[in-house]
């Protein structure tokens, strides 16, 4: 059984809330911090699996029930992890030697920038990690701590607490700890659920296998399951496959790519995945720091779309893959559609390769239009080989490297900065006047086993390769990135129609690769 008492609770469950604080700490006297952490995980109590994946599906079964947000309903979490650098001021030598030398994890996220296809070369670039306000060559954000409430004066009062175990009136160092850079997460007040550019997001999501019941018939069980047993192999809902625990969490099964039977992965084995043993129950981090230009991007969908005749919401569809409200455009090709999108059984039963049935709305279930029906899209007539979403999880389309469902991640982001409204119906007429002059964006978060095989592969291998994993089809409209031929991306819209894209909508400005310990390592290793 996965052990969810150890495990930390944002990497299984999902905070997933509303307000959210980033705290990126350096350590700057090590024998402080031990004390401090001694001192702060007892009394801020770091959440667990057990507590909110608990507390999610409560919330989830009341929410059907009552058919809007559950009032009143409040809970609070904390979460702790480290960067390498971080680990090691902390940890004994002799127990971070098995740390493999050459993971992307000991190397750290600016070692992988060119991987990332940042732009390494153009050292005036907001892209470039001289030039990142997180991480890069201006801090070290060796602790990060994430704070998260269903209620921002909550929140509010949680962050003061921790700051005041930390920064005196007087300095801003205390207890051997520097605060170098703080981000407030938040969920979109005019749109909740959408991140900046317009899109509902945080829709599609590996489901873990052991997490709980998925059985026919056995709804909303409490039990908590062996990923083994066979009697659960249905999807977590419909499209949302079932993966073995070992690529989020170390010390469980791990997908094989050759068989469909796991890797079963013993504690004694943990060395030779490039972790220490005490790493079971742990998981990989990535936060990337990503600046958003909503108003270019729309200005250029805007442009882009009277040029080839099709609308902006529609080719703005095209580039992720789902429309702005969440109708995956491989069900509903040609218009949004809100009833498709907030149904958990039909927004993310889909397909590439092969069709997938008529699906009952579960809201209306009288309902039954021929679009809900997703016909297999070999050629990308429907959705384009690059559109996002394609890019990043080809599905059942047999890929270059292999079956996709080695290559999942657990996304856990946040949008920051205030939004621009801005309606997709009509984008040039709804522009406003930007008072945050473009500082928004998506805290990218992204929890995985590999870094190197899961997150920078998608990164490097997909969105930013016109030609994989389908083929052809130009780089990720949304992501991708090209440090080569002055960083223009190629974009095919409709089979053999394409046009260039010679500026850049998301913009790294920061991160770093982390790793989130169980609550025993904390206790008995790091603290
Ligand atoms: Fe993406 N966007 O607004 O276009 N993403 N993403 N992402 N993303 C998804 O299906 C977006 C980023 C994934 O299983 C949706 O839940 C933006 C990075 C994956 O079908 C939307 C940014 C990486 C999925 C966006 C951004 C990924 C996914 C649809 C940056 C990994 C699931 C909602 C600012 C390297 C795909 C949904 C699936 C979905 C957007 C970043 C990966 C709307 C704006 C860096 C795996």
């Amino acid at each position: 059984l996965l052990e969810v008492e150890q495990i930390q609770g944002n990497i299984l469950g999902g905070f997933n809330k509303d307000f959210q604080q980033f705290l990126f700490f350096e350590i700057v006297d090590p024998v402080k911090v031990k004390k401090w952490l001694q001192l702060i995980i007892p009394q801020v109590k770091i959440s667990t699996a057990k507590e909110v994946v608990t507390f999610n599906r409560l919330y989830k079964t009341m929410y059907s029930k009552i058919g809007s947000e559950p009032k009143g309903v409040i809970a609070s979490w904390v979460n702790i992890a480290f960067s390498f650098q971080g680990l090691k001021k902390l940890v004994p030598d002799e127990s971070m030697k098995d740390f493999s030398k050459r993971s992307p994890f000991v190397q750290g996220m600016q070692s992988s920038a060119g991987i990332l296809g940042d732009p390494i070369r153009d050292e005036a670039a907001e892209g470039n990690p001289k030039n990142w306000v997180l991480g890069g060559e201006r801090n070290s954000p060796e602790i990060l701590l994430l704070i998260a409430s269903d209620s921002e004066s909550e929140l509010n009062r949680i962050v003061e607490e921790i700051k005041n175990t930390v920064v005196d009136s007087g300095s801003s160092v205390n207890n051997g700890l520097k605060l170098v850079y703080e981000e407030a997460g938040r969920v979109r007040p005019d749109l909740p659920g959408h991140e900046h550019f317009g899109f509902r997001d945080g829709i599609s999501q590996p489901g873990v296998r052991g997490l709980f019941s998925t059985a026919p018939g056995d709804t909303l069980t409490k039990r908590w399951i062996e990923p083994t047993d066979k009697a659960f192999q249905t999807d977590a809902e419909p499209g949302e496959k079932l993966i073995w625990p070992g690529e989020f969490v170390f010390g469980y099964a791990k997908q094989n790519d050759l068989s469909s039977e796991p890797t079963v992965v013993e504690e004694s084995e943990l060395p030779n995945y490039g972790v220490p043993v005490w790493a079971k129950n742990g998981s990989f981090l990535v936060v990337r720091r990503l600046r958003q230009d909503v108003e270019g991007f729309w200005k250029f969908l805007s442009e882009k779309a009277a040029e080839v005749n099709l609308s902006a919401e529609l080719l703005g569809a095209k580039m992720v893959g789902r429309w702005p409200l969440g109708a995956p455009i491989m069900r509903s090709p040609k218009e949004d559609n809100a009833q498709l999108a907030k149904d958990d059984h039909a927004n993310n039963n889909f397909l590439y390769e092969s069709d997938t049935p008529e699906v009952k709305l579960q809201t209306h279930l009288k309902y039954s239009d021929p679009f809900l029906k997703a016909k297999s899209d070999i050629a990308g007539n429907v959705c384009p080989f690059s559109a996002h979403i394609r890019k990043v999880n080809p599905r059942d389309f047999q890929t270059d490297a292999g079956p996709s469902s080695i290559r999942r991640i657990l996304r856990r982001g946040i949008p920051f900065g205030p939004p621009l409204k801005i309606d997709p119906k009509n984008p040039t007429a709804s522009l406003t006047e930007d008072a945050a002059k473009g500082n928004r964006g998506l805290m990218f978060l992204c929890y995985q086993t590999d870094i190197k095989r899961q997150f920078e592969f998608i990164s490097q291998s997909w969105a930013n390769n016109k030609e994989q994993p389908h083929g052809s089809g130009g780089q990720d409209p949304i992501i991708g990135q090209n440090d080569e031929e002055n960083r223009v991306r190629q974009f095919t819209y409709e089979p053999n129609k394409s046009f260039d894209i010679m500026k850049e909508f998301v913009i790294p400005t920061g991160g770093e690769y982390y790793f989130q310990p169980s609550i025993n390592a904390l206790e008995n290793i790091i603290s």
